[in-house]
């Protein structure tokens, strides 16, 4: 998810090192908190035909525990055989550059506290559900996987460029809120879409918002809302393309973008089609 809320954020970091993880406080979750996830898990589930990308229903199963929170040493057994990656604890959202070393270094943060029951439909900050729901799956596809190691390490860069806001616009606008065109039509891959109960349809379906084709300079200088359904989505045609994109150096890019006005998000410019 995000780390620009104003908000202090939720989640006790005194048990955080200086990498910003810590151990999963497993004994800490009550009866409620599985029956949270097992009630978000079961409802998100199913929504996914015709709506959730074929990669994210292949890959699901492979969290394992439905009808609880997850050991997360038993979701590494399976995703560092498959692509590499591990999950690591964090106390929630942590700042931009340990975020993006983390991911440079093939380690996805995931919070371990869970939403309580009355945020069932909406949460701002990520909880473990949004996180190991939304993004764990396509962890597992090896092309998606080697897309967030290069964002991680290109954030690293970026963090030094000063060009943090930009970057964060192209993970929210693939990892959190991507669109991918599959033979059978648009589907979502962005976890921000796969974990909430009414942006899967309204994402994939609703006439509403726009859907534009994924370009770096596009989606960079496009700001985004983190309260409200979105009101543009960027679709691309295959993880190929997306991994494609993160080839280059961004220098140049930035460069070019502090020269262009940022766009409002929902806002159709010359040119482009809704
Ligand atoms: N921290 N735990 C956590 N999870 C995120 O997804 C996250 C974060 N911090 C910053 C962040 N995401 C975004 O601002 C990135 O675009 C940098
Ligand atoms: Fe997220």
């Amino acid at each position: 998810m995000y780390g620009s809320s104003d908000r202090p954020p939720r989640g006790d970091y005194s048990r955080a090192g200086a990498d910003y993880t810590c151990p999963q406080n497993y004994a800490a979750y009550t009866e409620a908190d599985h029956a949270t996830y097992r009630q978000l898990y079961a409802r998100q589930a199913a929504l996914l035909p015709g709506l959730a990308c074929d990669e994210f229903i292949a890959a699901l199963p492979s969290l394992g525990a439905s009808d609880r929170i997850p050991r997360f040493e038993a979701v590494n057994e399976r995703l560092m055989k498959a692509t590499g990656w591990e999950i690591v604890t964090v106390p929630g959202l942590i700042p931009e550059l340990p975020f993006f070393s983390l991911l440079a270094n093939r380690k996805f943060p995931v919070t371990d506290w869970i939403r309580t029951p009355a945020e069932l439909d909406y949460i701002v900050e990520p909880d473990v559900f949004h996180d190991l729901f939304g993004h764990v799956p396509m962890l597992f596809n090896p092309v998606l996987a080697d897309y967030v190691q290069r964002y991680g390490q290109g954030g690293v860069k970026a963090h030094a460029l000063g060009a943090c806001e930009q970057l964060s616009r192209l993970y929210w606008y693939t990892i959190e809120f991507g669109l991918i065109r599959q033979p059978d039509g648009l589907r979502a891959y962005g976890a921000g879409i796969l974990s909430s109960k009414g942006e899967m349809a309204f994402s994939v379906r609703d006439p509403s918002p726009l859907r534009l084709p994924l370009t770096l300079e596009r989606a960079m200088r496009t700001r985004y809302k983190i309260d409200t359904y979105q009101q543009n989505y960027f679709v691309i045609d295959s993880f190929d393309q997306l991994f494609d994109l993160t080839a280059a150096d961004f220098t140049a890019l930035y460069q070019n973008l502090a020269l262009l006005p940022e766009i409002q998000p929902g806002v159709l410019q010359a040119g482009e089609r809704a």
